[in-house]
């Protein structure tokens, strides 16, 4: 194939990456700002390069004309979790999309790779608006979580090194490690109610906390220094008591109290109009 042909071929899948992972972060986005846990924590993707295509083609005998049918994975795009069960939820999420189609799902949770590899894929069909019109094109979007990703890179790393033949003691290691990341997966899930509980605790303080100070910062134009001064003071104070109940109601007070000048400038402007 003729080399220009590459970037033809590989530009809309560039596309797809790049407006898929947009897409993820806007979702992930959006569960943060509703204070609703996200089980999505990360969202990258990648084109497959181009010696990478070749040896998949040469390996599986795949001809020119039906790479982009057989190469499901030209466009990849990884998502990370904290627990394995975001994983079945990140799955729902892709499931109830207008804009993507499942066309296939690898379940390598339930059936680990003989590497030890663990993670879950879904093909998709998504389809890019180009110059020459709509194209409609394979994803292949992997989802897995921290550790099973920790464990996948360097396994990968391994496998580009010894070109698939990864010296047996070190594959032994590697299903070890593969072991005790599944036994780690599985511990953080016992602990997974408290750890989210206390995320969106800490999500919500620092959401407070910034209404809180563009609240004190309005003040500046209403208020006397004296008052300011006395409300931070007593902002740093609640601040330290590390308290959410304390800081809702320091917050509520404040927003009395705001609501009180407010009131105040609109009389004041009432009385000088009507003066006039
Ligand atoms: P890249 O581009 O460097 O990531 P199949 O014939 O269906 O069993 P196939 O066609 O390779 O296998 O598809 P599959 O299983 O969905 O694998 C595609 C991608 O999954 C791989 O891309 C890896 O990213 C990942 N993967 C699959 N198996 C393993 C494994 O044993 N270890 C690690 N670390 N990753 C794996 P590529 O082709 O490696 O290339």
């Amino acid at each position: 194939m003729e080399i220009q042909l590459w970037r033809e071929i590989l530009h809309p899948y560039e596309q797809a990456v790049s407006e898929i992972i947009v897409k993820f972060v806007c979702l992930r986005d959006e569960f943060r700002k509703n204070n609703i846990y996200s089980p999505i924590e990360s969202v990258t993707g990648r084109v497959k390069t181009v010696s990478s295509i070749l040896d998949k083609m040469q390996m599986k005998n795949i001809q020119f004309e039906h790479l982009e049918e057989e190469v499901e994975d030209i466009a990849g795009i990884r998502i990370i979790c904290q627990f394995v069960e975001d994983i079945e939820r990140v799955v729902d999420l892709i499931r109830g999309r207008s804009d993507m189609e499942i066309l296939e799902m690898k379940d390598y949770l339930a059936n680990k790779k003989k590497s030890g590899y663990r993670s879950y894929h879904v093909v998709v069909a998504y389809t890019v608006d180009t110059i020459h019109g709509p194209k409609k094109l394979q994803v292949e979007i992997q989802i897995r979580t921290m550790a099973m990703n920790f464990w996948a890179t360097t396994e990968h790393s391994l496998q580009y090194k010894y070109k698939g033949e990864i010296p047996e003691h070190v594959s032994t290691r590697l299903q070890k490690a593969a072991d005790a990341i599944f036994n780690l997966d599985n511990e953080m899930s016992q602990v997974r109610a408290e750890i989210i509980d206390a995320q969106n605790d800490m999500q919500i303080r620092t959401g407070i906390v910034k209404e809180i100070l563009s609240a004190i910062e309005n003040l500046y134009k209403v208020a006397s220094e004296r008052e300011v001064k006395k409300v931070q003071d007593e902002f740093y104070r609640i601040f330290r008591l590390n308290n959410l109940y304390e800081l809702r109601r320091f917050q509520k007070q404040l927003d009395i109290l705001s609501e009180g000048y407010r009131v105040q400038s609109v009389d004041s402007e009432l009385h000088t109009s009507a003066e006039q």
